[in-house]
């Protein structure tokens, strides 16, 4: 199968590319950091393609798709991964360029991308869009604000595009992760404070990138007949907050 995967410069898209490939499939691989690509592209051959895009402009996807070469095109999944939080601050803090750039990547983005490839899906009659959410569009917690909820937005819609695609053999699919170390989620979301973002991790035993992939894998190689809706993963390690309750 043919796989186009966002934000495949990095994290768990560049593990699912290599998971994908690895077992046997094709991958094109999307991302804005051209050389990051180019340099997984090397790695793993002729089974996958680097495409530079940015999902927060429509022009630049539609020219990544009009370009794909012959026998790239007739994608069999899309995973939406491209995707980040930025900051950590209160509501009433932080800078609405932070809000604005999560909404433009992680909802904007992802139903760019969905609606540029569904067409060909429905017309081949399979497909399955796996869309990544996050464990933070299913519960709150102080500094998630816009954060989450993109991530419940992403679910939603996955679960939207099911109701609309009942029938056409097309498949969608929320995966929704929670504490995954080994990427750059943190170290974008604290803008460069490495050692901001390795504190989220201390003492712990996150997810993997690998995890995450080989549960992307798992779910894009179940019969037709078998569509996952939403799935939520956590480390062992993670559970749940108490309510906050601000005492007198
Ligand atoms: P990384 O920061 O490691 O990777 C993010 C990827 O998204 C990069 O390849 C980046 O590539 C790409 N990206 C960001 N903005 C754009 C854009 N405008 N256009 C194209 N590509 C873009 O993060 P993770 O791998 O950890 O996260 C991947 C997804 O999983 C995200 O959607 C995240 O919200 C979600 N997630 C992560 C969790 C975690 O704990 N790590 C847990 C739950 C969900 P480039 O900069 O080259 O464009
Ligand atoms: C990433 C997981 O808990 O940092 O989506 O929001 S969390």
């Amino acid at each position: 199968m043919i796989v186009l995967i966002t934000g495949a410069s990095a994290g768990f898209g560049a593990a699912m590319a290599r998971t994908f490939v690895s077992n046997g499939h094709r991958a094109i691989l999307a991302a804005r950091r051209t050389e990051r690509i180019e340099e997984l592209a090397r790695e793993l051959g002729e089974a996958a393609l680097p495409v530079t895009l940015d999902v927060t402009s429509r022009a630049s996807i539609e020219a990544a798709l009009t370009k794909l070469p012959e026998g790239w095109r007739d994608i069999d999944v899309l995973i939406n991964n491209a995707g980040l939080a930025l900051n950590t601050k209160p509501a009433h803090e932080v800078p609405l360029e932070d809000w604005d750039t999560m909404i433009a990547t992680n909802c904007q983005g992802l139903v760019t991308m969905t609606r540029a490839l569904l067409p060909g899906m429905v017309a081949r009659g399979s497909g399955l869009v796996i869309n990544l959410g996050s464990v933070a569009g299913h519960y709150p917690y102080p500094g998630g604000n816009v954060y989450g909820a993109t991530k419940a937005f992403v679910e939603q819609f996955t679960l939207n595009l099911r109701a609309d695609l009942v029938g056409t053999g097309v498949r969608a699919t929320n995966l929704a992760p929670g504490l995954c170390g080994g990427t750059e989620f943190s170290n974008v979301r604290f803008k460069g404070d490495d050692a901001a973002a390795a504190k989220v991790y201390e003492g712990t035993t996150p997810l993997t990138a690998e995890d995450i992939a080989n549960t992307a894998y798992w779910i894009a190689t179940l019969p037709p007949h078998v569509n996952v809706n939403s799935i939520e993963l956590m480390p062992t390690c993670q559970g749940f907050s108490p309510f906050a309750i601000k005492r007198n």
